[in-house]
């Protein structure tokens, strides 16, 4: 298969940025991916990115373009949608955001005013920039006001309702980017009855799971749930939004567009379809349960190695080191991990005292790696990897304890090929 010629070296003009592409892909090969919210895409979904699409403008939604010549990207459309429907079993879908942060911030757009109070969980605490972090629009238009977890790593069901009480949101936001357990949405649903707010679930890092059966759905509970489509669901980057509600899917679409964003990137919704199709296969039910495995794999050896795991554990395809016990910051951490060739993601853990450009823990994620097929006898030994370096920073032997590190995970690497 061909891959609009950038894996053929010889049709390529543009050297300097083909080498910069070939190093990525190199690197891509030879480093443990542990980054929780990536993963390889299939080479079918790397083909339909680089498709002809990208031609084509197509404001509106399929049938109700401003633009002629839309036949053809409104059947890659529909296709997207219906798959999207089918794959979460609900009634609309919307697939045009270019990312989560769009889906989210179009979702606020057509729920909410500027001014309003949103609710959602504390970035510190495992949350999202845009459930309301003061950086971003959420956090600057919106009177957002932050939940979090409990002393045991657990979101403080008790505290969002005292503040759903306190604040009377008009949106209430559940989902996460570091929170490894199975969020209680059917909790945050009866939190939002009981204030009149709506309620959004963002299940960008747990779709994957979600569609495979592996984790609860929120599709029951949520008015809206948003997504990215590129995580542990293992499509191309972008977002959907999708709901049960003709109303609300109304409000969706306006949100979208003209609201939040223009012409939508038809060869990425292409590669959506292609996604959603192999999600609905039953190799990808295998897939998820494996994730599942493997995530929980790792964190019971770092945990037997003495590491502390935020909430003791997982129930998804992440888990949050506590690095505190190591003396060793995330920032660090993640710096020498990469030097052997492990990716990960310093993360503040609950109640950091670290700030987040240092933090007290990492992000560990197995959804990448079980795409090329480490099972769980191959993430106990990254557990011991990770171990070996984090215990043994600026102590003697160390340079060659890194050596040996280094050699044993290209040796990994070269067992399980990406794109061979
Ligand atoms: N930045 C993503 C993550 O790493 O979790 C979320 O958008």
């Amino acid at each position: 298969m061909k891959f609009a010629g950038y894996f053929a070296n010889d049709t390529i003009k543009d050297k300097e940025l083909f080498e910069s592409i070939t190093n990525e892909l190199h690197r891509q090969q030879n480093q443990i991916e542990l980054i929780a919210s990536e993963n390889f895409v299939s080479l079918e979904v790397l083909a339909a990115l680089g498709n002809v699409m990208t031609n084509k403008y197509a404001e509106g939604y399929p049938h109700k373009r401003y633009y002629g010549g839309c036949s053809f990207v409104d059947q890659a459309e529909e296709l997207a949608i219906t798959r999207a429907c089918k794959l979460f079993d609900c009634k609309f879908a919307n697939v045009q955001p270019h990312s989560g942060a769009q889906a989210n911030l179009s979702v606020l757009y057509a729920l909410a005013k500027p001014g309003d109070t949103i609710l959602g969980m504390g970035l510190a605490m495992g949350g999202h920039l845009t459930h309301g972090s003061s950086p971003t629009i959420s956090g600057k238009w919106f009177n957002a006001v932050n939940y979090g977890v409990n002393s045991d790593g657990i979101i403080d069901y008790n505290q969002v309702l005292k503040s759903a009480k306190e604040h009377r949101p008009s949106v209430i936001i559940c989902g996460a980017s570091s929170y490894s357990r199975q969020i209680d949405f059917r909790r945050f649903r009866e939190i939002a009855d009981a204030v009149g707010a709506y309620l959004v679930a963002d299940i960008a890092h747990y779709a994957g799971l979600i569609v495979t059966g592996f984790y609860e759905s929120p599709m029951e509970f949520a008015d809206i749930v948003t997504s990215t489509t590129h995580k542990t669901l293992r499509g191309p980057r972008g977002g959907i939004i999708l709901s049960n509600d003709e109303n609300i899917a109304k409000k969706v679409d306006n949100a979208v567009f003209p609201g939040v964003q223009g012409g939508p990137q038809m060869h990425t919704i292409a590669a959506k379809a292609v996604a959603f199709g192999e999600a609905l296969r039953p190799e990808f039910k295998e897939y998820a349960r494996n994730v599942l495995a493997n995530s929980r794999a790792l964190a019971d050896r770092l945990l037997e190695l003495g590491l502390c795991i935020v909430s003791g554990g997982t129930d998804s395809h992440m888990a949050v080191v506590d690095l505190t016990n190591l003396s060793i910051m995330g920032k660090i951490a993640e710096a020498e991990l990469e030097e052997v060739g492990i990716t990960c993601n310093k993360n503040t853990i609950p109640f950091d005292k670290l700030p987040p450009t240092q933090t007290s823990g990492i992000r560990v994620g197995t959804a990448a790696m079980t795409t090329r097929g480490l099972k769980a006898q191959e993430f106990n030994k990254i557990a011991d990897l990770i171990y070996k370096i984090l215990s043994h920073y600026e102590k003697s032997g160390y340079e060659s304890i890194k050596k040996d590190v280094k050699a044993e995970i290209i040796d990994l690497c070269k067992k399980f090929p990406l794109y061979s």
